[in-house]
């Protein structure tokens, strides 16, 4: 009898019709599950999740690095369309760790119960429109064929990561582990020599927790942060009773709200104040801890070098009375952008770190950039650092990054990555002109990650749903945004970024972490907030889809 082999078996493969969906969802998860849900029981669509994890989550599912936890509030870092979810479920910490968060998640997918239509381990690797059919056409990395009236794009804004193509990696003898790319296992730093690149939200997180357990922490530090305290704890049982008692309000709060917290900044300039007014201020907000001293500081904060530079000095009088030596302090004060220009990392003991004798930092502005990763560990301003375990925490290429990968092609096979080449250009960060029915929840030039991610998917999400209703109701086949409505958005996104300091940081939200990636501001940083961006899409759905072509 002959052995099937590869060769017989791939024709069969290719022969076999594509799948017919309604729906398509690329992602499985914050925004993936939800959207499912949605399509499959409110509007009763054929849909399906194709997810490249083995499980559902997606960051919640990749980042399991030691010190990982959200940075919004637990009672406001969760789905609240369900409110009786939102009264049944307890958190246990102020910012929960990612087996915590992971675990909600699953619990919403079996509540849900869309599991059994989400399909793990596939990769798309091509989604192409066919303007004949009007439908889609993905491709998964193992061959799988489907189309589908509608793409959904939920693969988050974080989630294509980012190795720097460090000369020598491939050389090193002992492991080197990206933090969103986290083995399930974990890994035992005892009596090990680490090395931890990147001092980003995520390392500021990992580094305090590293150092607790490794023989000896190296931090390649190439731009430092200001970090503000967590302040985690447990959860009080009074303050959540208090709150689940006032989840309508708390929510109505979040979704008119400037970045989808309870939280708003001084109506004042920081420059009026006398300065004890301000010191005592300050000392409010970084006692209070998370986001509020810098999403609910002065309002000039974000516009003026001046006032900026006035709320920066307390964060680094901060870190030279935290930091024992002071030419440590030093190296880790942040010089070269305005504060609150890159995203603000939380942290537990990230600057004490620097006391104990087992931690090192390498500075690259003093000690001399990392030149190469050798087999022994990684060699920076000509000198070695021999290290058994390399922590690679250097973030992701953020928003477009996850969207490139899929292959997208839409109207006349034009590549949406060649169309983005000079950066991302979009209509509400929800579509792209070229491209009929393909959604991004949370895309480029939407709030996103200028906002507590869950209030902004969420928005999207349900707005996706509608829309989609709305064609199916009045037996329309597609939506495209108008090259017009696309050109005036691009516009106004980068006309509102312009007033800020924000185009002054290299920071990711500005394309700057990825070698040859276009400096545009990648998120929309509204006058009004998600709250006036909430209410900028309404309007445009209300005035039948203003800026949208709908045709049959
Ligand atoms: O990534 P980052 P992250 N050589 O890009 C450095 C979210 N998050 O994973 O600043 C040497 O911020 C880079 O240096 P520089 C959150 O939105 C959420 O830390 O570019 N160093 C930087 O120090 C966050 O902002 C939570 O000069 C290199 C670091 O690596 C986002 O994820 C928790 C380098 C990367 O920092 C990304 O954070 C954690 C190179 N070639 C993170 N390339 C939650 O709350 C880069 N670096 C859920």
């Amino acid at each position: 009898m002959k052995a099937t082999t590869q060769a017989d078996a791939a024709p069969r493969a290719s022969v076999a019709p594509p799948r017919r969906l309604d729906a398509l969802v690329i992602g499985a998860g914050f925004s993936g599950l939800y959207m499912l849900k949605q399509l499959r029981d409110k509007l009763g669509l054929k849909a399906k999740v194709f997810e490249r994890g083995h499980g559902v989550g997606g960051t919640w599912y990749w980042n399991r690095y030691p010190g990982a936890r959200c940075d919004s509030d637990c009672y406001i870092y969760c789905y609240t369309h369900d409110r009786a979810l939102l009264q049944e479920w307890n958190w246990s910490e102020r910012y929960p760790e990612q087996p915590e968060i992971l675990r909600y998640l699953e619990h919403c997918a079996d509540r849900f119960d869309v599991r059994r239509d989400i399909e793990f381990g596939k990769t798309v690797v091509s989604t192409v429109y066919d303007e004949a059919t009007k439908l889609w056409t993905v491709r998964t990395a193992d061959g799988e064929t489907v189309t589908a009236r509608y793409v959904i794009a939920a693969v988050g804004s974080l989630s294509a990561t980012n190795v720097p193509p460090f000369p020598g990696l491939e050389t090193f003898k002992g492991r080197a582990y990206h933090t969103s790319q986290w083995p399930h296992e974990g890994v035992d730093f005892t009596n090990k020599r680490v090395g931890v690149i990147g001092t980003g939200a995520t390392a500021v997180q990992a580094i305090p927790e590293i150092a607790q357990q490794a023989r000896h922490l190296t931090v390649f530090q190439r731009t430092p942060n200001f970090c503000v305290p967590a302040r985690n704890g447990k959860v009080d049982p009074e303050v959540m009773k208090a709150r689940k008692a006032n989840y309508e309000q708390v929510v109505q709060n979040i979704r008119s709200s400037f970045f989808g917290f309870e939280l708003s900044f001084i109506p004042k300039s920081v420059l009026e104040t006398t300065p004890e007014e301000r010191e005592a201020e300050f000392d409010r907000m970084w006692y209070e801890g998370g986001f509020a001293f810098w999403l609910a500081n002065y309002q000039d904060m974000f516009f003026d070098k001046k006032a900026n530079d006035v709320i920066s000095d307390y964060l680094k009088r901060k870190i030279r009375a935290t930091v024992r030596d002071p030419e440590v302090a030093e190296r880790l004060i942040p010089r070269t952008y305005a504060y609150g220009t890159k995203r603000q990392p939380l942290d537990t003991n990230y600057f004490e770190t620097f006391n104990k004798p087992n931690v090192k930092l390498v500075d690259a502005a003093a000690d001399g950039p990392i030149e190469a990763i050798t087999e022994n560990g990684v060699r920076a301003g000509g000198k070695a650092y021999p290290l058994d375990i390399i922590v690679i925490a250097t973030g992701f290429d953020a928003m477009t990054g996850p969207l490139k990968k899929l292959g997208i092609q839409g109207r006349g096979g034009r590549s949406l990555a060649a169309l983005w080449e000079d950066g991302p250009e979009t209509y509400l960060g929800l579509m792209v002109a070229g491209f009929p029915n393909l959604f991004t929840v949370t895309g480029p030039q939407s709030p996103s990650v200028l906002s507590n991610m869950p209030v902004s998917i969420e928005q999207h999400v349900e707005w996706i749903t509608d829309c989609i209703a709305h064609l199916q109701s009045r037996g329309l086949t597609t939506i495209e945004a108008t090259p017009e409505a696309q050109a005036g958005w691009v516009a106004h996104v980068a006309e509102i970024v312009g007033m800020t300091l924000m185009p002054g940081a290299n920071s990711w939200y500005m394309g700057a972490n990825i070698p040859g990636k276009p400096r545009k501001f990648l998120p929309y940083l509204g006058l009004e907030g998600v709250g006036g961006y909430r209410k900028k899409c309404a309007e445009v759905a209300a005035q039948g889809y203003e800026g949208f072509t709908l045709s049959t």
